[in-house]
């Protein structure tokens, strides 16, 4: 009998670059997509962004089959909601990344009934349709407790003729950090991979066939989504693992972008070769609105770029980095440490390669070899991978024995990178950067939502990590500040130059200001900072030094066991015992005078802000009153 109401869902459980934005369950959708015409009903559920129980969904839609996405994070939740299901009575089957490659472990609990492997759309809808995976290709299945795999489904091919994602189903928005007010959400352009790295999913999912969907297929469905966000300002990104895959598509696209003038702007995942070798394409994609690059660098290390079987150069990584900068873009790249035979000195050195790129965004994740790829494989037959819960692959955590570092150490060091990637430089090399498109300087207080959103990921992505283990990151993150300064020095950037802060330097006035970083028996860590305010209002150097200097005009300490301790507590913003804080670290009454400009000129940054901030809501009141 035909399965006639459906639930797909997608497990809570963000990790890393899930903390930076939502994840739109677009694999999901597609399948929605592709059995609506052919069942009663389908719903989809978000359970990350859902505040009622599992339970309550499955009695208000009261599905005959519940369907759910997993990646290997997801692997326990997953099979959490699936025991739910199954309890009441209903069918489960899974599908995506993790149970494509694990079909065995995961057919191997008692509430899974089926995995689909590979892509979704036709298998699923053979399925829900014979009710039964009998022969459905691309299914895998137990029958008298014996595990039955059909056959592989052949890919699809014309991938024009699938239906768009299904997004009329979503229940709620998707959003993302640093949105700067525009909507998101996600495109797929075209599927799998022609690389053949030996850490990537890919080559198994997609067995390195990349397929393409047309330009003008494309354009149809941007346009449908523009339409669905009701024409507002967009930020899209293309979840394409590899965008450039076929450079005559991307210019056709730009063609069609430039003709319909939509206010877009995307985010693309591409490999460095193909920028290296297009610089004019990538201009175009440029004033197309193809603005912020996801690029897998990997490793500064020509012998792990040929290990992994990456095929890719360091000139290569220096050139596309090159191009994008020259092109007002917003360049992120992606790092791989941890892979075997790197040394802790030489992981130590990739923040700095990072830089010497002109990277604006870096990632270090811990390499981690997921189940069915060729790491996977290599490691497994020499007995190394000791890690088996699959929560713990997420690319944050040490699951593999390494000959030269220990497991904890190489965690730690993913910290350190992270530490001494984000120093103030670097930030502002990006705003510099994208000054170029602007044409103006950054405000300070776009500068400062920057900073603290990156602090906002750090935390949320590290809180896992730590636990438990928080005093040795915080150890690697001081001692990353330290040795940044040696290569900060060429790297100095004049901060009046890029961010628009002439009032605040006016009321603050010439100061030298220290703030010394104080942890149990650690050298204390100072960061100085000096402004100057007489014809010019500059802020004339920045600089991190281990142990402190008395001649500053204002200096504060802070100990950051206190700031640990206070983690828990109720941590709400004080102003009145910040500035009690502030008077009472100054040494002398010009030191207190100091202070008070210190103040006048937050005081002031602040009822600008709130003022901007108040302006807004109302643009955005009436906007939507004449839309
Ligand atoms: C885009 C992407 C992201 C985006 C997601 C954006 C979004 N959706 O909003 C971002 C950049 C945020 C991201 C983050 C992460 N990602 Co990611 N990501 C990808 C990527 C490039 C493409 C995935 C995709 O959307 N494919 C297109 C859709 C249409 O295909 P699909 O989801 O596979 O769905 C099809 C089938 O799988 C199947 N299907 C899927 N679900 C279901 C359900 C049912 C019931 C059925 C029947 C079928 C079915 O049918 C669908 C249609 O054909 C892949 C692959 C790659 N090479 O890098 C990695 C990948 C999925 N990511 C991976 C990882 C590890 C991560 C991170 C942990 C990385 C990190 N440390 O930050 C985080 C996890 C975030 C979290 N959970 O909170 C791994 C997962 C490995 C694994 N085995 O589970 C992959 C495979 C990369 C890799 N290492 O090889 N990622
Ligand atoms: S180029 Fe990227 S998506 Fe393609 S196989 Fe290599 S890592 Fe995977």
């Amino acid at each position: 009998m035909a399965y006639k109401r459906v639930l797909l869902v997608k497990p809570k459980g963000r990790k890393g670059l899930g903390f930076a934005l939502d994840l739109i369950p677009i694999g999901l959708e597609y399948i929605a997509a592709s059995i609506e015409n052919v069942v009663e009903v389908v719903h989809m559920i978000d359970m990350e962004l859902e505040q009622n129980s599992f339970k309550y969904f499955l009695e208000l839609f009261r599905p005959d089959l519940v369907g759910i996405t997993m990646s290997a994070t997801d692997h326990n939740e997953g099979l959490r909601l699936a025991k739910i299901a199954k309890d009441n009575d209903i069918a489960t089957v899974l599908g995506g990344y993790h149970p494509t490659l694990a079909p065995d472990e995961l057919l191997l609990h008692l509430q899974v009934d089926m995995v689909v492997r590979g892509e979704g759309e036709h298998t699923m809808k053979e399925l829900v349709q014979k009710g039964c995976p009998k022969g459905v290709l691309g299914v895998s299945y137990k029958e008298d407790g014996k595990v039955i795999h059909n056959e592989d489904r052949p890919a699809i091919q014309d991938l024009d003729l699938l239906p768009f994602p299904a997004r009329h189903l979503r229940r709620r928005k998707y959003k993302r950090m640093n949105g700067k007010g525009r909507e998101a959400d996600v495109i797929c352009t075209s599927r799998g991979c022609w690389g053949r790295c030996s850490f990537c999913c890919e080559p198994v999912m997609n067995k390195s066939h990349q397929r393409f969907r047309s330009p003008e297929n494309v354009m149809k469905e941007l346009l449908e989504i523009v339409s669905f966000h009701n024409g507002k300002p967009l930020q899209i990104l293309a979840v394409d693992p590899n965008f450039m895959g076929d450079l005559e598509r991307i210019n056709r696209l730009c063609d069609l972008l430039q003709e319909h003038k939509l206010d877009i702007r995307f985010s693309v995942m591409t490999r460095v070769d193909n920028i290296a070798k297009h610089p004019q394409l990538i201009k175009k994609m440029c004033d197309s609105g193809f603005l912020d690059y996801e690029l897998g660098i990997e490793s500064p290390k020509l012998k792990d770029l040929k290990n992994t079987r990456k095929g890719i150069t360091l000139e290569m990584q220096k050139k596309a980095v090159k191009i994008l900068r020259d092109n007002g873009a917003n360049v992120s790249g992606t790092f791989i440490i941890g892979l075997p035979g790197q040394t802790e000195e030489e992981i130590k050195q990739f923040p700095v390669y990072a830089k010497e790129l002109g990277l604006m965004n870096a990632a270090f994740g811990i390499a981690t070899p997921f189940p069915g790829t060729e790491f996977y494989n290599n490691l497994d037959k020499k007995g190394l991978i000791v890690e088996h819960d699959w929560t713990k692959y997420d690319e944050m955590h040490s699951v593999f024995k390494l000959d030269c570092i220990s497991r904890k150490r190489l965690e730690e060091l993913e910290t350190y990178c992270m530490a001494r990637f984000w120093t103030l430089n670097t930030l502002l090399d990006r705003a510099k950067v994208l000054q170029k498109r602007s044409g103006k300087k950054t405000t300070l207080k776009d500068f400062l939502e920057d900073i603290f959103e990156k602090v906002t990921f750090g935390r949320n992505t590290g809180r896992d990590l730590r636990k438990g283990e928080f005093d040795n990151h915080l150890k690697a993150v001081l001692e990353a500040i330290v040795d940044a300064e040696s290569e900060e020095k060429e790297r100095k950037i004049g901060m009046h130059n890029v961010i628009e802060m002439s009032r605040f330097l006016g009321i603050l006035g010439s100061q030298k200001i220290q703030c010394t970083f104080i942890y149990k028996e650690q050298p204390p860590v100072s960061y100085i900072t000096k402004t100057k305010s007489s014809s010019s209002c500059t802020v004339e150097c920045i600089k991190t030094i281990s142990g402190k200097q008395d001649d500053a005009t204002i200096s504060v300490d802070i100990d950051l066991n206190d700031v640990i301790n206070s983690v828990n507590e109720d941590l709400s913003f004080n102003p009145i015992g910040i500035f009690i804080f502030l008077v009472r670290s100054a040494r002398s009454l010009k030191g207190v005078w100091n202070v008070f400009r210190l103040c006048a000129a937050v005081i002031d940054f602040a009822i600008t802000f709130l003022n901007e901030e108040a302006k807004n809501k109302l643009w955005q009141n009436d906007r939507s009153i004449t839309q």
